[in-house]
């Protein structure tokens, strides 16, 4: 199966600019931002979505969130933020890699679209 446009920018075959990154995460600045402050958290693991994730993988969603708040305050979020997990076709996922979007600075409305 091809790799998915995350797993290369994982493998480092194409750029991105990256925030934060350890043995399990990354994190970058999406392409297309939709707030000032518009970053994707993932995991290195190529799990596609939510709905793929298993009983092990509990420890690794922790993660993620956990890397979502931290990099919310080194962005300077402290105003607020949110946290969006796009999950299949009806949740507008594009990219079958899982990926928390970090949207901050500036309000952001509800419902959404
Ligand atoms: P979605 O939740 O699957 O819809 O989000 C995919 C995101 O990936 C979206 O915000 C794109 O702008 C972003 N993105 C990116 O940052 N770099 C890329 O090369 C591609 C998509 I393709």
């Amino acid at each position: 199966m091809a790799k998915t446009i995350f797993k290369r920018i994982i493998d480092r075959e194409i750029p991105a600019a990256i925030v934060y990154e350890d043995d399990e995460v990354l994190a970058f600045n999406d392409n297309n931002p939709q707030a000032p402050v518009h970053v994707l958290v993932i995991p290195k693991k190529e799990l596609p979505s939510v709905a793929d994730a298993g009983d092990d993988d509990t420890l690794l969603l922790g993660k993620l969130l956990m890397a979502v708040r931290n990099i919310a305050r080194q962005q300077g979020l402290e105003n607020g933020y949110r946290i969006v997990i796009n999950t299949g076709p009806d949740g507008g996922q594009t990219v079958s890699h899982l990926h928390l979007h970090l949207l901050g600075k500036r309000p952001l409305h509800w419902p959404p679209g």
